[in-house]
C-alpha cells in the first residue's frame, strides 16, 4: 500500500483546467457608483434583489441572524479554544501593531485550524451577493477571527482595498464581511462604518463624526464593498467582542502560474532570494501572509507538519502489512 493511497481523488485534482486564450474583459456592462466604485455585475438572483439595492446605495447591508445559535455557539467554543492554545499563530494572544489592535486577538488561517468555521464563507446568501458583485471564480481573501478585547481603542479608518494604489472611481477588488459571534453594540467594539462612502471620490476624506456602529445580534453578518470606509470600534466594556471576518477578492488578483504551489518546497534555499520573492515568497504589508507570518516561514511550518504526518502514516501503514 502506498503511503499516499489514502489521499482521495476528486474533481479538484483534474488536469483539465481551462487553458483557452485569455478572454477579453467584458467592461461594456460596467456600473459606476458615484465617484468611488466601478464593477461588472454578475448574476442577479431575484431572491436577494433588496439586499443588492441596499449595497448599491449604502455600500453595505446587514444580514441579521443568518447563522443559527448552534453555529454561533460552536464557533465561539472554537474561538475560545484557539485563543488559549499556544499554536494558533502570532496574533492569537494580541495584535502586533495598532492596526491588528494590541488588545485584539486574531486567529488567522481558520480553514487550516478547524472545520467548525467552514459554514461561514459558503453561506448561500453571501455567495449569491458575491455572484452579483464579483467575477465568477472569486477567491477567499481573508478568513480569520477578530476578538476585540476590553480597553481596545478604535482601529484606524480604512478601506479594505487601501493597499491598491488606484484612483477612485476604481474597480471593486473585493468584498468584506464581519460576522458577529457576540452581539455587536455601540460599546463593545461593533464595526463602525460610513454609509455611502463607497460613492466618494478621492477628494473626500472620512471623519469619525460620520461613522455609525453596526449594531447586530450574534450570528449576523455585515456585508460591504471594499471601497467602503470603516474600522473596528472601541471596546469600553469588560468583555471581548468576538467575530469572524470573511473577505473575498476578484479571481484575477493572482499570478497566471501559481508558483508557490508549483515549486518544490524541499530546498527553497537553492533558489535565488530575488527569484523567491518574485514567486510570491514575499508580502506587501498584510497581503500574501501565511497565518500571520511570512510565506517562507509558513512553508517551513507546513513542511514540518507534513513530515510528522508522513511518519505517522508510515507507522500506520507499516503496522497493517
Ligand atoms: O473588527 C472590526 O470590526 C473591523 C476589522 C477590520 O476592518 C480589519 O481588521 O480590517
Amino acid at each position: 500500500m502506498s503511503l499516499f493511497s489514502s489521499i482521495p481523488y476528486n474533481h479538484l485534482w483534474s488536469a483539465n483546467i481551462n487553458t483557452s486564450h485569455p478572454r477579453p474583459a467584458t467592461i461594456e456592462n460596467s456600473i459606476q457608483l458615484g465617484n468611488g466604485t466601478t464593477f461588472i455585475p454578475g448574476k442577479k438572483d431575484p431572491s436577494i434583489e433588496p439586499l443588492i439595492a441596499h449595497v448599491l446605495k449604502h455600500g453595505y447591508v446587514i444580514l441579521p441572524s443568518i447563522f443559527t445559535p448552534a453555529q454561533v455557539e460552536a464557533a465561539n467554543n472554537e474561538v475560545d479554544r484557539l485563543q488559549s492554545a499556544d499554536t494558533s499563530g502570532p496574533a492569537s494572544k494580541g495584535g502586533r501593531n495598532a492596526f491588528e489592535g494590541f488588545e485584539t486577538k486574531r486567529v488567522y488561517a481558520l480553514a487550516d485550524k478547524s472545520r467548525t468555521f467552514d459554514c461561514f464563507p459558503i453561506d448561500e446568501t453571501v455567495l449569491k451577493l458575491n455572484d452579483y458583485f464579483l467575477q465568477p471564480n472569486y477567491l477567499l481573501n481573508s478568513f480569520h477571527t477578530v476578538a476585540i478585547g476590553p480597553g481596545s481603542r478604535e482601529q484606524s479608518i480604512h478601506t479594505d482595498d487601501g493597499l491598491i494604489p488606484m484612483p477612485r472611481p476604481r474597480p471593486l477588488f473585493g468584498i468584506g464581511t464581519m460576522i458577529s459571534l457576540d452581539d455587536f453594540t455601540a460599546m463593545n467594539g461593533a464595526t463602525i462604518l460610513i454609509p455611502g462612502s463607497h460613492l466618494w471620490g478621492d477628494d473626500r476624506k472620512p471623519t469619525r463624526e460620520e461613522m455609525i456602529p453596526v449594531i447586530m445580534p450574534a450570528g449576523s453578518m455585515c456585508y460591504f464593498l471594499n471601497t467602503l470606509w470603516h474600522s473596528g470600534g472601541a471596546n469600553t466594556t469588560d468583555t471581548q467582542r468576538r467575530s469572524l471576518t470573511v473577505q473575498y477578492c476578484q479571481p484575477y488578483i493572482r499570478p497566471y502560474e501559481n508558483m508557490t504551489v508549483a515549486t518544490g518546497w524541499e530546498d527553497l534555499d537553492s533558489v535565488p532570494k530575488k527569484l523567491l520573492q518574485l514567486m510570491g515568497f514575499s508580502t506587501l504589508d498584510f497581503m500574501g501572509h501565511v497565518d500571520g507570518r511570512s510565506p517562507r516561514a509558513g512553508v517551513e511550518m507546513r513542511k514540518q507538519r507534513l513530515m510528522e504526518w508522513a511518519l505517522k502514516e508510515k507507522e500506520r501503514v507499516g503496522s497493517k502489512l
